[in-house]
This record gives structure tokens, C-alpha cells and sequence, in this order.
């Protein structure tokens, strides 16, 4: 049987993030796809300019023709959100439509920084919303934030270790923290039913904003696909070495993002 998932995110225009890197890759793994826009955006935010729909008066109406239809889905996958009320939307959509995979990227933040549209109130909303998932992905930044845990460089990896652990005990048996930045290398942190290892990859330069994107999406995709959690962040962070290196080939500018799609064909097996 194919598998099905509801992808709630924004629609960047431009730069590869959010819905144009998780839908291409999600199909590529041979998922089937269902989208709830959060947001449209000409760009995204990191870019020096953009504009922004916020989609939050439209999901309610959007979402009660997916239950008239009687839409079913093995897995739910959420990313950037544009308003604080979308978390309610989703956990009134994760009671109705009982996704067995709940995976939640909490995009809020990077480098310490939270991104300009997200305000506390949507802080501690997304903690509500981590509670309720089977799996999360955040970046360092935003696993501080999600704990209350003051953010400063060259974090201790037993530092990580008690935040996911303190997030597991009330939340999600499995998360992934991306980007523990070491020297040359990458670290990615994997807490998966108590058990907790990071493994390294080499750090290709420059870091590119959407990179956040690409790892959560292989990410659930393999979640759905029921791979081993180590092996999945393996594949993730060998196909974003392999896509960062083709990004400085080709000349991508930074904001441009990962140039993953001359790579995509990496993932077309991985569920066979
Ligand atoms: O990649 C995370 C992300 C998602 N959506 C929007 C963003 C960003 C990061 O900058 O701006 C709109």
C-alpha cells in the first residue's frame, strides 16, 4: 500500500523551502502527498525582502472539505507556521484525522536568532504542539527554546542529551536535533526511545537556510517507511553533503538554498 501523508507548511514562491523541498522529496520517496498551506510567501523570510498571506482564515473552511471527502493519512508532517492560532488548527486536525505519524519540524529559529514572525505566545504554542508528536526535528536553536534553555555557542553534547530527555518525558519518544556545529563537522543528534548518539558528517560550506527542510522531510519520509532512526539520519545527512557540495559547483546563491534536484534520484529506493 502507498503511503500517505498531510504536509502542513508554507508556500515560499522562491529560495527552496518549506512545500518545494518537502513535496519533491516526499514524492521522490514514493509517499503521496496532501498540502496544507499555512502561509504563501513571494520568498522566504531570509531574503531581504518578501511578502506574506497568512492562511489561517482559510484552513478551517479547507480542511472541513478534507473530512467530507474522508481523507485518510498514515502521517502528518509540520513545519513553518504563520500565526499562533494554526496550532490549535493542527491539534483539532491530529484529533480528527488520528495520524499514526505525527512528525513536527518547530521551525522558530536558527544560529540562536527566532525568526522575525514568531512571537512567544507562538513559542509556547509550539510547545503544546510538540507534545502531541511521535517525532521532532529541531535545530539546536530551537530545541533551547522548546526547554527554556539559555542558547550559547559550542553547546555541550551532554547538554542535549538532558534536553531531549526532559522533551521526551512529556512528548516525543524519538527527535533529531540537526546542526550541532563542531570544528569541520556536522553533528546530528538522535534520541530514539531513550537511547541517545550523534553521529558526524563533514561540514560543507556555506551553511544555506531550507537545509532544515530537507533533513525533516527524508526524515518523516523514512518515519512513514518504518526505517531505523539512525539509518534514516544517515541518508539525510549523506544527501545534503552530496546536494551542498552540487550547491557550490553550481554556484547557488546562498539564499537560493540546497540544489537538491539533480540528486533526488539518491531517495527514489530507500522503501523498497
Ligand atoms: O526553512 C525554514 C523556513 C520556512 N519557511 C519560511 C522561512 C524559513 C526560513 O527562513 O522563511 C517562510
Amino acid at each position: 500500500m502507498q503511503k500517505k501523508i498531510t504536509i502542513v507548511n508554507d508556500i515560499s514562491g522562491f529560495g527552496r523551502c518549506s512545500v518545494t523541498v518537502a513535496l519533491p522529496i516526499l514524492s521522490a520517496m514514493g509517499i503521496s502527498c496532501g498540502i496544507v498551506p499555512t502561509a504563501i510567501l513571494s520568498n522566504h523570510t531570509e531574503y531581504p525582502d518578501y511578502s506574506m498571506l497568512d492562511f489561517t482564515p482559510y484552513m478551517n473552511e479547507y480542511l472541513s472539505k478534507w473530512k467530507k471527502l474522508n481523507l485518510e493519512f498514515d502521517g502528518i508532517y509540520t513545519g513553518f507556521l504563520g500565526s499562533k492560532e494554526q496550532i490549535q488548527i493542527i491539534l483539532d486536525m491530529m484529533a480528527q484525522f488520528s495520524f499514526s505519524n505525527r512528525i513536527v519540524d518547530p521551525v522558530m529559529g536558527d544560529h540562536g536568532v527566532i525568526y522575525d514572525s514568531y512571537t512567544e505566545e507562538m513559542c509556547e504554542g509550539m510547545r503544546k504542539l510538540v507534545a502531541q508528536a511521535t517525532l521532532i526535528t529541531p535545530n539546536v536553536t530551537e530545541l533551547c527554546i522548546l526547554t527554556n534553555h539559555a542558547y550559547h555557542e559550542d553547546i555541550a553534547i551532554s547538554e542535549i542529551e538532558n534536553m531531549c530527555q526532559s522533551l521526551a518525558s512529556d512528548g516525543p519518544a524519538r527527535i533529531v536535533v540537526t546542526g550541532i556545529e563542531k570544528n569541520d563537522t556536522i553533528g546530528n543528534a538522535i534520541y530514539d526511545y531513550g537511547k541517545f548518539e550523534v553521529i558526524y558528517t563533514k561540514k560543507v560550506l556555506p551553511l544555506r537556510p531550507g537545509t532544515g527542510d530537507v533533513f525533516a522531510s527524508i526524515v518523516a519520509g523514512s518515519s512513514l517507511h518504518n526505517t531505523n532512526l539512525k539509518d534514516a539520519v544517515q541518508t539525510a545527512s549523506d544527501f545534503i553533503r552530496t546536494c551542498l557540495e552540487t550547491s557550490k559547483e553550481m554556484d547557488i546563491p546562498i539564499n537560493d538554498g540546497v540544489c537538491f534536484e539533480e540528486h533526488l534520484r539518491m531517495l527514489t529506493n530507500l522503501s523498497i
